[in-house]
Protein backbone atom coordinates (compact mmCIF):
# COMPACT_ATOMS: atom_id res chain seq x y z
CA UNK A 1 0.00 0.00 0.00
CA UNK A 2 1.44 3.63 -0.94
CA UNK A 3 1.97 5.77 2.07
CA UNK A 4 -0.53 8.58 2.53
CA UNK A 5 -0.10 12.19 4.31
CA UNK A 6 0.05 11.48 7.70
CA UNK A 7 -3.54 12.41 9.83
CA UNK A 8 -2.63 10.22 13.07
CA UNK A 9 -0.03 11.27 15.00
CA UNK A 10 1.89 7.91 14.73
CA UNK A 11 5.31 8.09 16.76
CA UNK A 12 8.26 6.77 14.58
CA UNK A 13 11.03 5.21 16.33
CA UNK A 14 13.23 7.80 15.24
CA UNK A 15 11.48 10.55 17.80
CA UNK A 16 12.75 8.91 20.33
CA UNK A 17 16.85 8.84 20.16
CA UNK A 18 18.95 10.01 17.56
CA UNK A 19 22.60 8.18 17.58
CA UNK A 20 24.48 11.65 18.61
CA UNK A 21 22.63 11.08 22.24
CA UNK A 22 25.11 8.92 23.64
CA UNK A 23 26.63 10.27 27.15
CA UNK A 24 30.35 10.48 26.77
CA UNK A 25 33.08 12.05 28.94
CA UNK A 26 36.59 10.54 27.69
CA UNK A 27 37.85 11.93 25.30
CA UNK A 28 40.23 10.53 22.92
CA UNK A 29 42.82 12.81 23.89
CA UNK A 30 42.64 11.92 27.44
CA UNK A 31 40.75 15.04 28.50
CA UNK A 32 37.37 14.97 30.07
CA UNK A 33 34.29 16.53 28.30
CA UNK A 34 33.16 19.13 30.82
CA UNK A 35 29.21 18.49 30.48
CA UNK A 36 29.18 15.14 32.20
CA UNK A 37 32.13 14.80 34.04
CA UNK A 38 31.28 13.04 37.30
CA UNK A 39 34.30 14.47 38.87
CA UNK A 40 35.54 11.95 40.75
CA UNK A 41 38.77 12.40 43.19
CA UNK A 42 41.58 11.08 41.46
CA UNK A 43 42.61 8.63 43.63
CA UNK A 44 39.03 6.97 42.95
CA UNK A 45 39.69 6.85 39.26
CA UNK A 46 43.26 5.39 40.04
CA UNK A 47 40.80 2.67 41.93
CA UNK A 48 38.67 2.10 39.25
CA UNK A 49 41.64 1.39 36.80
CA UNK A 50 43.22 -0.71 38.80
CA UNK A 51 39.82 -2.84 39.09
CA UNK A 52 39.62 -3.09 35.63
CA UNK A 53 43.32 -3.95 34.88
CA UNK A 54 42.48 -7.08 37.56
CA UNK A 55 39.88 -7.63 36.09
CA UNK A 56 41.34 -8.48 32.56
CA UNK A 57 44.35 -9.86 33.93
CA UNK A 58 42.00 -12.55 35.59
CA UNK A 59 40.06 -13.13 32.40
CA UNK A 60 42.66 -13.44 30.51
CA UNK A 61 44.91 -16.21 32.89
CA UNK A 62 41.31 -17.84 33.47
CA UNK A 63 40.98 -18.38 29.40
CA UNK A 64 44.93 -19.86 29.35
CA UNK A 65 43.83 -22.30 32.28
CA UNK A 66 40.48 -23.62 30.22
CA UNK A 67 42.98 -24.34 27.25
CA UNK A 68 45.30 -25.92 29.24
CA UNK A 69 42.75 -28.11 30.56
CA UNK A 70 42.69 -27.29 34.07
CA UNK A 71 39.00 -25.61 34.32
CA UNK A 72 36.45 -26.56 32.45
CA UNK A 73 34.84 -23.14 31.37
CA UNK A 74 35.08 -19.24 31.23
CA UNK A 75 32.71 -16.80 30.21
CA UNK A 76 35.02 -13.61 30.45
CA UNK A 77 34.26 -9.48 30.20
CA UNK A 78 37.30 -8.22 27.36
CA UNK A 79 36.07 -5.13 25.99
CA UNK A 80 33.21 -4.90 28.80
CA UNK A 81 35.32 -3.81 31.96
CA UNK A 82 34.45 -0.12 31.88
CA UNK A 83 30.91 -0.90 31.54
CA UNK A 84 30.84 -3.48 34.52
CA UNK A 85 33.15 -1.65 36.40
CA UNK A 86 31.83 2.02 35.92
CA UNK A 87 27.78 0.44 36.69
CA UNK A 88 29.33 -1.30 40.09
CA UNK A 89 30.78 1.73 41.01
CA UNK A 90 27.90 3.81 40.56
CA UNK A 91 25.74 1.06 42.97
CA UNK A 92 25.20 2.38 46.69
CA UNK A 93 26.67 0.01 49.46
CA UNK A 94 22.85 -0.90 49.99
CA UNK A 95 22.16 -1.64 46.71
CA UNK A 96 21.91 -5.09 45.43
CA UNK A 97 23.77 -6.22 41.98
CA UNK A 98 22.00 -9.17 39.81
CA UNK A 99 24.63 -10.12 37.46
CA UNK A 100 24.64 -11.45 34.02
CA UNK A 101 27.29 -14.29 33.80
CA UNK A 102 30.01 -11.81 32.41
CA UNK A 103 30.57 -9.29 35.34
CA UNK A 104 33.11 -11.48 37.64
CA UNK A 105 34.45 -8.23 38.05
CA UNK A 106 31.72 -6.41 39.72
CA UNK A 107 31.36 -9.05 41.99
CA UNK A 108 35.20 -8.97 43.18
CA UNK A 109 35.11 -5.06 43.46
CA UNK A 110 32.14 -5.65 45.83
CA UNK A 111 34.51 -7.76 48.00
CA UNK A 112 34.43 -10.67 47.23
CA UNK A 113 38.06 -12.62 48.17
CA UNK A 114 38.95 -13.55 44.62
CA UNK A 115 40.11 -17.23 46.83
CA UNK A 116 36.76 -17.55 46.66
CA UNK A 117 35.81 -17.07 43.04
CA UNK A 118 38.51 -18.84 42.24
CA UNK A 119 37.50 -22.00 44.19
CA UNK A 120 34.26 -21.39 42.22
CA UNK A 121 35.90 -21.60 38.71
CA UNK A 122 37.14 -25.18 40.16
CA UNK A 123 34.15 -26.37 41.65
CA UNK A 124 36.11 -27.54 44.55
CA UNK A 125 35.18 -28.75 47.94
CA UNK A 126 35.38 -24.91 48.95
CA UNK A 127 33.35 -23.70 46.53
CA UNK A 128 30.31 -21.54 47.66
CA UNK A 129 27.82 -23.74 45.41
CA UNK A 130 29.47 -26.98 46.00
CA UNK A 131 30.82 -27.60 42.85
CA UNK A 132 26.68 -28.41 41.54
CA UNK A 133 26.76 -25.56 38.44
CA UNK A 134 29.67 -24.91 35.79
CA UNK A 135 32.83 -22.34 36.19
CA UNK A 136 31.93 -18.93 36.66
CA UNK A 137 28.09 -19.49 38.09
CA UNK A 138 28.99 -17.55 41.32
CA UNK A 139 26.96 -16.35 43.80
CA UNK A 140 27.26 -13.54 46.62
CA UNK A 141 24.69 -12.79 49.42
CA UNK A 142 26.77 -10.99 51.71
CA UNK A 143 28.08 -8.86 48.69
CA UNK A 144 24.17 -7.89 48.02
CA UNK A 145 24.99 -9.89 44.61
CA UNK A 146 22.35 -12.35 42.95
CA UNK A 147 23.17 -16.12 41.96
CA UNK A 148 23.99 -16.34 38.30
CA UNK A 149 21.66 -18.24 36.65
CA UNK A 150 22.42 -19.07 32.77
CA UNK A 151 18.79 -19.23 31.42
CA UNK A 152 18.70 -16.36 29.26
CA UNK A 153 16.42 -13.05 30.80
CA UNK A 154 15.98 -14.97 34.47
CA UNK A 155 18.06 -12.32 36.70
CA UNK A 156 16.09 -9.63 35.17
CA UNK A 157 12.77 -10.80 36.65
CA UNK A 158 14.73 -11.52 39.75
CA UNK A 159 15.73 -8.24 40.23
CA UNK A 160 12.71 -6.41 39.49
CA UNK A 161 11.16 -8.45 42.35
CA UNK A 162 13.28 -7.80 44.20
CA UNK A 163 13.24 -4.24 43.60
CA UNK A 164 9.77 -4.39 44.40
CA UNK A 165 9.83 -6.39 47.63
CA UNK A 166 12.30 -3.64 49.15
CA UNK A 167 9.96 -0.69 48.05
CA UNK A 168 7.35 -2.40 49.46
CA UNK A 169 9.16 -2.82 52.74
CA UNK A 170 10.42 1.04 53.04
CA UNK A 171 13.78 -0.08 52.49
CA UNK A 172 16.47 2.17 50.82
CA UNK A 173 17.79 -0.18 48.54
CA UNK A 174 17.81 -0.22 44.37
CA UNK A 175 18.39 -3.64 42.46
CA UNK A 176 20.58 -3.04 39.17
CA UNK A 177 20.61 -5.94 37.08
CA UNK A 178 23.15 -6.65 34.32
CA UNK A 179 22.01 -8.39 30.75
CA UNK A 180 22.91 -8.22 27.07
CA UNK A 181 21.06 -6.89 23.91
CA UNK A 182 20.51 -10.30 22.79
CA UNK A 183 18.25 -10.71 26.27
CA UNK A 184 15.72 -7.95 25.15
CA UNK A 185 14.37 -10.43 23.08
CA UNK A 186 13.68 -12.38 26.18
CA UNK A 187 10.11 -13.14 27.49
CA UNK A 188 11.88 -12.14 30.73
CA UNK A 189 12.96 -8.89 29.64
CA UNK A 190 9.10 -8.21 28.63
CA UNK A 191 7.45 -9.22 32.04
CA UNK A 192 10.56 -7.11 33.89
CA UNK A 193 10.14 -3.99 32.28
CA UNK A 194 6.65 -4.30 31.83
CA UNK A 195 6.33 -4.91 35.77
CA UNK A 196 8.60 -2.01 36.67
CA UNK A 197 7.28 0.65 34.65
CA UNK A 198 3.91 -0.25 36.11
CA UNK A 199 4.59 -0.94 39.64
CA UNK A 200 7.49 1.96 39.62
CA UNK A 201 9.92 -0.42 40.97
CA UNK A 202 13.47 1.02 41.71
CA UNK A 203 15.36 -1.08 39.47
CA UNK A 204 18.40 0.10 36.54
CA UNK A 205 18.35 -2.24 33.66
CA UNK A 206 21.77 -2.21 32.71
CA UNK A 207 21.54 -3.30 29.18
CA UNK A 208 25.41 -4.10 27.74
CA UNK A 209 25.03 -4.04 24.46
CA UNK A 210 28.29 -5.47 23.21
CA UNK A 211 27.36 -6.27 19.55
CA UNK A 212 26.89 -10.02 19.38
CA UNK A 213 24.61 -12.30 21.53
CA UNK A 214 26.80 -15.69 20.51
CA UNK A 215 26.85 -15.25 16.76
CA UNK A 216 23.87 -13.07 16.04
CA UNK A 217 24.97 -9.43 15.87
CA UNK A 218 22.53 -6.77 17.19
CA UNK A 219 21.17 -5.37 14.07
CA UNK A 220 19.26 -8.80 14.15
CA UNK A 221 18.34 -8.91 17.11
CA UNK A 222 15.51 -5.56 16.79
CA UNK A 223 14.14 -3.88 14.52
CA UNK A 224 13.71 -1.16 17.23
CA UNK A 225 16.44 1.93 16.13
CA UNK A 226 18.12 1.03 19.86
CA UNK A 227 17.85 -1.09 22.91
CA UNK A 228 16.92 2.48 24.72
CA UNK A 229 13.54 2.60 22.53
CA UNK A 230 12.44 -0.57 24.30
CA UNK A 231 12.70 1.10 27.64
CA UNK A 232 10.92 4.00 26.58
CA UNK A 233 8.06 1.78 24.92
CA UNK A 234 7.17 0.59 28.91
CA UNK A 235 7.45 4.09 29.53
CA UNK A 236 10.78 3.51 31.41
CA UNK A 237 12.80 6.58 30.83
CA UNK A 238 16.18 5.32 29.15
CA UNK A 239 19.46 6.76 28.49
CA UNK A 240 22.21 5.30 25.94
CA UNK A 241 25.72 5.56 27.39
CA UNK A 242 29.38 4.69 25.70
CA UNK A 243 30.06 1.57 27.91
CA UNK A 244 33.99 2.24 26.68
CA UNK A 245 34.43 5.21 28.74
CA UNK A 246 34.10 4.03 32.37
CA UNK A 247 33.63 7.72 33.63
CA UNK A 248 30.49 8.31 31.63
CA UNK A 249 29.18 4.86 32.46
CA UNK A 250 29.83 5.90 36.40
CA UNK A 251 28.13 9.32 35.88
CA UNK A 252 24.66 7.88 34.00
CA UNK A 253 24.47 4.98 36.36
CA UNK A 254 25.13 7.02 39.62
CA UNK A 255 21.81 9.55 38.30
CA UNK A 256 19.36 6.79 37.31
CA UNK A 257 20.19 5.15 41.12
CA UNK A 258 19.88 8.18 42.76
CA UNK A 259 16.44 8.95 41.31
CA UNK A 260 15.11 5.40 41.34
CA UNK A 261 16.12 5.53 44.72
CA UNK A 262 13.76 8.90 45.33
CA UNK A 263 10.79 6.82 43.99
CA UNK A 264 11.03 7.80 40.44
CA UNK A 265 11.09 4.04 39.35
CA UNK A 266 12.52 1.92 37.11
CA UNK A 267 15.47 3.52 34.73
CA UNK A 268 17.34 1.84 31.77
CA UNK A 269 20.56 2.45 30.40
CA UNK A 270 22.07 1.02 27.19
CA UNK A 271 25.99 0.65 27.59
CA UNK A 272 27.59 0.64 24.16
CA UNK A 273 30.43 -1.94 24.29
CA UNK A 274 32.18 -4.52 22.25
CA UNK A 275 32.50 -8.26 22.95
CA UNK A 276 35.99 -8.27 22.18
CA UNK A 277 36.59 -12.04 23.31
CA UNK A 278 34.53 -15.38 22.09
CA UNK A 279 31.44 -15.49 23.71
CA UNK A 280 32.92 -18.04 26.08
CA UNK A 281 35.72 -20.77 25.86
CA UNK A 282 33.62 -22.61 24.05
CA UNK A 283 33.02 -20.34 21.15
CA UNK A 284 35.24 -19.84 17.89
CA UNK A 285 34.43 -15.98 16.64
CA UNK A 286 36.15 -16.24 13.92
CA UNK A 287 33.35 -18.54 11.94
CA UNK A 288 31.00 -15.42 12.18
CA UNK A 289 32.78 -11.85 12.32
CA UNK A 290 35.04 -10.32 10.62
CA UNK A 291 38.80 -9.53 12.49
CA UNK A 292 38.52 -6.18 11.09
CA UNK A 293 35.67 -5.26 13.16
CA UNK A 294 37.47 -6.53 16.46
CA UNK A 295 40.56 -4.92 15.66
CA UNK A 296 38.90 -1.76 14.98
CA UNK A 297 37.37 -1.76 18.96
CA UNK A 298 40.43 -2.97 20.11
CA UNK A 299 41.44 0.88 19.73
CA UNK A 300 38.86 1.88 21.57
CA UNK A 301 39.92 -0.18 24.35
CA UNK A 302 38.18 0.57 27.80
CA UNK A 303 41.60 0.34 29.88
CA UNK A 304 44.08 2.20 27.52
CA UNK A 305 41.33 4.86 27.46
CA UNK A 306 41.16 5.55 31.16
CA UNK A 307 44.95 5.14 31.16
CA UNK A 308 45.50 7.84 28.62
CA UNK A 309 43.81 9.93 31.05
CA UNK A 310 45.71 9.05 34.19
CA UNK A 311 48.74 9.67 32.06
CA UNK A 312 47.02 13.26 31.09
CA UNK A 313 46.57 13.95 34.51
CA UNK A 314 50.10 12.42 35.85
CA UNK A 315 48.29 10.02 38.19
CA UNK A 316 49.57 6.60 36.69
CA UNK A 317 52.90 5.50 34.49
CA UNK A 318 54.77 2.53 33.30
CA UNK A 319 56.07 1.58 36.52
CA UNK A 320 53.03 1.82 38.78
CA UNK A 321 51.33 -0.25 36.13
CA UNK A 322 53.57 -2.89 35.99
CA UNK A 323 53.82 -3.16 39.62
CA UNK A 324 49.95 -3.73 39.51
CA UNK A 325 49.69 -6.44 37.35
CA UNK A 326 52.80 -8.24 38.60
CA UNK A 327 50.47 -7.83 42.13
CA UNK A 328 47.68 -8.82 40.99
CA UNK A 329 49.39 -12.03 38.94
CA UNK A 330 51.23 -12.56 42.22
CA UNK A 331 47.76 -13.12 43.74
CA UNK A 332 45.82 -14.88 41.50
CA UNK A 333 48.70 -17.39 41.16
CA UNK A 334 48.58 -18.08 45.01
CA UNK A 335 44.68 -18.52 44.64
CA UNK A 336 45.14 -20.98 41.91
CA UNK A 337 47.78 -23.18 43.43
CA UNK A 338 45.61 -23.01 46.18
CA UNK A 339 42.40 -24.00 44.51
CA UNK A 340 44.29 -26.85 43.07
CA UNK A 341 45.40 -28.31 46.10
CA UNK A 342 41.83 -28.68 47.75
CA UNK A 343 39.53 -31.54 47.41
CA UNK A 344 36.68 -31.79 45.43
CA UNK A 345 33.16 -31.57 46.92
CA UNK A 346 32.39 -34.77 48.89
CA UNK A 347 30.05 -37.34 47.06
CA UNK A 348 27.59 -36.84 49.93
CA UNK A 349 27.31 -33.45 49.15
CA UNK A 350 25.09 -33.85 46.26
CA UNK A 351 22.70 -35.32 48.51
CA UNK A 352 22.13 -32.50 50.78
CA UNK A 353 20.45 -29.07 51.10
CA UNK A 354 17.15 -29.83 49.63
CA UNK A 355 15.76 -31.47 52.24
CA UNK A 356 15.98 -30.36 56.18
CA UNK A 357 15.52 -34.68 56.85
CA UNK A 358 16.69 -36.55 54.13
CA UNK A 359 14.22 -38.79 52.37
CA UNK A 360 14.61 -42.88 52.29
CA UNK A 361 14.79 -43.03 48.58
CA UNK A 362 17.45 -39.94 48.84
CA UNK A 363 19.67 -42.24 51.47
CA UNK A 364 19.22 -45.51 49.73
CA UNK A 365 20.48 -43.49 46.28
CA UNK A 366 23.82 -41.98 48.66
CA UNK A 367 24.30 -45.39 50.17
CA UNK A 368 24.58 -47.06 46.39
CA UNK A 369 26.45 -44.19 44.97
CA UNK A 370 29.00 -44.08 47.92
CA UNK A 371 29.71 -48.03 47.49
CA UNK A 372 29.34 -48.28 43.76
CA UNK A 373 32.85 -48.54 41.64
CA UNK A 374 34.01 -45.18 40.84
CA UNK A 375 35.49 -43.96 37.90
CA UNK A 376 39.08 -42.87 37.45
CA UNK A 377 40.05 -39.77 39.14
CA UNK A 378 40.58 -37.11 35.78
CA UNK A 379 37.91 -35.86 33.33
C1 LIG B 1 16.75 -19.22 27.49
C2 LIG B 1 18.08 -19.42 26.84
N1 LIG B 1 18.18 -19.56 25.50
C3 LIG B 1 19.38 -19.71 24.93
C4 LIG B 1 20.52 -19.75 25.69
C5 LIG B 1 21.88 -19.91 25.02
N2 LIG B 1 22.61 -18.65 25.10
C6 LIG B 1 23.57 -18.45 26.02
S1 LIG B 1 24.22 -16.95 25.94
C7 LIG B 1 23.28 -16.52 24.62
C8 LIG B 1 23.41 -15.16 23.95
C9 LIG B 1 23.14 -14.06 24.90
O1 LIG B 1 23.47 -12.83 24.28
P1 LIG B 1 23.28 -11.47 25.03
O2 LIG B 1 22.02 -11.49 25.82
O3 LIG B 1 23.45 -10.38 24.05
O4 LIG B 1 24.46 -11.45 26.10
P2 LIG B 1 26.05 -11.52 25.88
O5 LIG B 1 26.42 -12.99 25.92
O6 LIG B 1 26.35 -10.90 24.57
O7 LIG B 1 26.64 -10.79 27.03
C10 LIG B 1 22.44 -17.57 24.27
C11 LIG B 1 21.47 -17.54 23.16
C12 LIG B 1 20.38 -19.60 27.09
N3 LIG B 1 21.44 -19.57 27.90
N4 LIG B 1 19.15 -19.42 27.63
Amino acid sequence: MQSTEQVVPIRTPETTFNDEEVVTVLMPDGRLAPEHDPKLPVETVVDLYKAMVRTRVIDEQLVRLQRQGRIGFHIGSLGEEACILGSAAAMRPNDWIFPCYREFGALLFRGLPLQTYIDNMYGNADDVVKGRQMPDHYTGKPYRFGSVSSPIGTQITQAVGFAWAARFKGKDEVSSVYFGEGATSSNEFHNGLNFAGVMKAPVVFLCRNNRWAISVPSEKQTASRTFADKGVAYGIPAVRVDGNDILATFKVVRECVERAAKGEGAFLVEMLTYRVGGHSTSDDPRAYRMQDEVEQWRRTDPVLRLRRHLDERKAWDEARDEAWRQEVEAELRACITAAEAKPKPTLESMFEDVFEEKPWHLEEQAAELLSGPRAKDHH
